[in-house]
């Protein structure tokens, strides 16, 4: 069975698994904590960053891009051919500057906030990774935010950095119609709902964060970028494309 290594809660790993889910391929999740997924990845890949997939013939993928890949060569309805030069860039983008943007805001609203988010960071962990995760939060905590370089200050520059882009994506949305590239669901689709998902608070099937824990001044962006048309994009992939997995005829 081919095993996805991940950060149950990111938004790159949810990035691979939407595509695997789409792929139609089985394959087992093994979800961690931040910071308790370190072992698993280093083990898998050498490296710490997650996602990570090894397949069931031993071959080891990093970066969500790539997994994506992979998993395209096994669907019935692949969403990486024929996708333009212009899309490929905005892939890149996305997966790029605003992708670190998206993460920066939220981990600014919800690592200040300690323990109360340690079941949503761990969607899919094991227990008892979630009980040391409680207990260690003071810790977690600090070395997260630093590791990650968590400030007021950064968190605003990355929730402008956040604005900007969906501007971006509403303006190019007016000429490309209902999808981003090639007037159907392309990779530039998945790539941008899935690392925008935390902005209006979409998960695989349920809100990332239990709609009463979200921080108030967290709720009050999700409610402007919900109402973005780059945002409505956003609820609109998920709603349409994230639980789909295409059958060959
Ligand atoms: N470019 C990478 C980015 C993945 C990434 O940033 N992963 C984060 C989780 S959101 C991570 O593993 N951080 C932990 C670390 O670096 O130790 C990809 O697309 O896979």
């Amino acid at each position: 069975m081919h095993r996805l290594i991940t950060i149950g809660v990111s938004h790159y790993c949810e990035k691979a698994r939407w595509a695997l889910d789409r792929s139609g391929v089985a394959y087992v999740e093994e979800a961690h904590l931040p910071v308790f997924h370190m072992r698993s990845a280093k083990r898998a890949s050498g490296g710490s960053m997650v996602p990570v997939l090894v397949t069931s013939e031993g071959e080891t993928i990093t970066e969500s891009a790539a997994i994506v890949r992979w998993a395209d060569q096994h669907a019935a309805e692949p969403i990486c051919e024929g996708v333009s030069e212009a899309g490929l860039a905005l892939e890149k983008t996305i997966d790029g500057r605003f992708g670190r943007a998206v993460r920066t805001w939220a981990y600014g609203h919800l690592l200040p906030e300690g323990k109360r988010h340690v079941e949503a960071f761990g969607r899919g962990a094991p227990r008892w990774e979630t009980r040391a995760m409680r207990l260690s939060m003071p810790i977690a905590k600090r070395m997260m935010m630093k590791g990650l370089g968590i400030t007021p200050e950064r968190t605003k520059v990355a929730r402008e950095r956040v604005v900007s882009t969906l501007d971006t994506i509403g303006e190019h949305l007016e000429k490309s119609g209902e999808y981003l590239d090639g007037g159907r669901f392309s990779v530039v689709d998945l790539t941008y709902a899935a690392l925008a998902g935390p902005l209006v608070n979409c998960g695989v099937t349920t809100p990332i964060i239990d709609e009463a824990r979200v921080p108030a001044a967290m709720r009050e962006d999700v409610a402007q970028f919900s109402a973005h048309p780059a945002g409505q994009l956003i609820e609109r992939l998920y709603r349409t494309q994230r639980n789909v997995v295409p059958v060959s005829d």
